[in-house]
């Protein structure tokens, strides 16, 4: 049927315009159905290897080690590596595309909002899983529609004995996150609803901000290298700190792009301070040219 624009579904009617355009429309009855899908192929090669190796340049930046990609060597265990948007170019790029942000936009609105860009860095390990979660925090029960969403970029190609994502199709309809004994992927431990994402590298999973996932340990040399893409609805607290924090050259690389500036907070109107909010008071208004160093000098 064609989509017209129609007054109850205001909020939805353009967007589900360009998610049929871009051939999504499975994607949304996947994630509305099972509480996650997958794009395969999404970034191309070239991408691909230029985030792997910003990833592990950060590694070595940030703990002094930079674990061999193909041996897995210098890395035991897995470890969180926060705060990829302000180091790298790359993941600027990565950050618009239009495909993935297009569902995310489906599952959060439009005002959704980057929370956190982080690689969970995993070595060879029989025991370092990520156990199965939900990624809505502090709600219980869960709400039906999703205050967050997660996409998680394959940064190689993710097999279950390489220490692949894990997700339990149609846990975001359980309004709940999992039981501890419900977590475990250790071999012989599995939760048995609980699947393996195998897929190739420069593939994209994403998931409803209840359903229940994690990782399985590596069993394999070498490393599983993931891009954590976290969003959220406004109103969640934000994991990393963007908005007026970025630095400048980010914000003047993408001036003039309304998207990003929203995605980012650079409009961001909470927070002000005992001057209030500028679209109270004008005479907070600054120029142009510091857009992102303050909170509400846009609008
Ligand atoms: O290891 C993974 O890919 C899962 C990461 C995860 O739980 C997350 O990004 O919220
Ligand atoms: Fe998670």
């Amino acid at each position: 049927m064609e989509i017209e624009d129609w007054s109850g579904t205001a909020h939805l009617n353009a967007l589900y315009r360009q998610l049929r355009e871009l051939g999504l429309e499975s994607n949304i009855a996947e994630l509305d159905a099972m509480g996650f899908t997958v794009l395969e192929n999404l970034l191309p090669p070239e991408t691909v290897l230029r985030a792997r190796n910003a990833i592990l340049r950060i590694c070595e930046e940030r703990t002094g080690v930079k674990p061999d990609l193909d041996s897995g060597e210098g890395l035991e265990d897995w470890r969180l590596i926060p705060y990829l948007l302000v180091r790298d170019p790359v993941f600027e790029e990565i950050l618009m595309n239009e495909q993935s942000l297009a569902l995310a936009t489906y599952l959060l609105g439009s005002r959704l909002q980057l929370s956190s860009m982080t690689c969970h860095l995993k070595g060879p390990s029989e025991r370092a899983q990520i156990g199965l979660h939900s990624d809505t925090p502090l709600l219980d029960p869960l709400p039906a529609y999703s205050n967050v969403i997660n996409i998680n970029y394959a940064l190689v190609d993710y097999t279950r004995e390489g220490g692949c994502l894990a997700i339990v199709p149609g846990s975001h309809k359980l309004a709940r996150a999992p039981l501890p004994s419900e977590v475990s992927l250790l071999p012989g431990q599995e939760n048995p609803n609980a699947i393996p994402l195998e897929i190739p590298v420069g593939s994209a999973v994403i998931w409803h901000g209840n359903t229940w996932h994690g990782s399985y340990p590596r069993t394999i040399p070498g490393l599983r290298l993931n891009l954590a893409q976290y969003m959220a609805r406004p109103w969640i607290k934000l994991q990393e700190r963007y908005g007026r924090e970025l630095p400048q050259e980010i914000i003047d690389r993408h001036r003039g792009d309304a998207r990003f500036a929203q995605i980012v907070g650079l409009n961001e109107t909470m927070g002000w301070q005992e001057d209030g909010p500028a679209f109270l008071n004008p005479v907070n208004a600054m120029e142009p040219s510091s857009v992102g160093r303050s909170d509400m000098r846009q609008r």
